[in-house]
């Protein structure tokens, strides 16, 4: 791909978008064999619950807003609930309906920043997050500077091999 072309797993400044590209929190998950399964927020809430403190939304644009505590459960541990075992992958795409996404190596979710683990977050300072507010959001604690990382509206999972 050259410098120039603009990938969408890869975003540069941008002016986020406030509104949610569809009213469901459902998001589709894809495995490395092409698998697909509907992933509700009722499956998230019966997986183990990670709290990360601190958290702040950091915009070029419209300033910083926090700190939050964002919980859900992990990316890792998602992942490991859903795919067969020993099956091997080696990244995944979180990608929102409305174009925005992030690309997550299976390195940093196995060996976590400091800062806090990867989160698929439903919840904001103990309050369901709602739709409008991101319902279900990406937190990567570490991404300090900006929040081209913290991808509002999950709607699918790609976790490639
Ligand atoms: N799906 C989606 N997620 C997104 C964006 C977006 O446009 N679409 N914008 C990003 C950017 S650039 C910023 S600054 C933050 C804004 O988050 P906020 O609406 O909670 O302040 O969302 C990030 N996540
Ligand atoms: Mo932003």
């Amino acid at each position: 791909m050259s410098e120039h072309s603009h990938d969408p797993l890869r975003p540069h400044s941008h002016d986020p978008n406030p509104d949610p590209p569809s009213p469901s929190p459902d998001f589709l998950f894809v495995d490395p064999q092409g698998g697909e399964q509907t992933v509700t927020v009722a499956m998230l809430q019966a997986l183990p619950l990670t709290k990360i403190p601190d958290c702040y939304i950091v915009s070029t644009g419209h300033g910083t807003s926090g700190p939050f505590e964002f919980a859900g459960v992990t990316l890792l541990d998602l992942i490991d609930s859903l795919i067969p075992n020993g099956q091997p992958w080696q990244e995944a795409e979180v990608i929102s309906a409305d174009g925005f996404g992030n690309r997550v190596s299976a390195t940093e979710l196995h060996d976590p920043d400091p800062a806090g683990p990867i989160l698929l977050s439903y919840l904001l300072d103990e309050q369901e997050l709602t739709r409008e507010q991101g319902l279900v959001r990406m937190i990567v604690p570490s991404e300090k500077d900006d929040a081209l990382r913290q991808v509002k509206w999950v709607g699918r999972i790609n976790v490639l091999s």
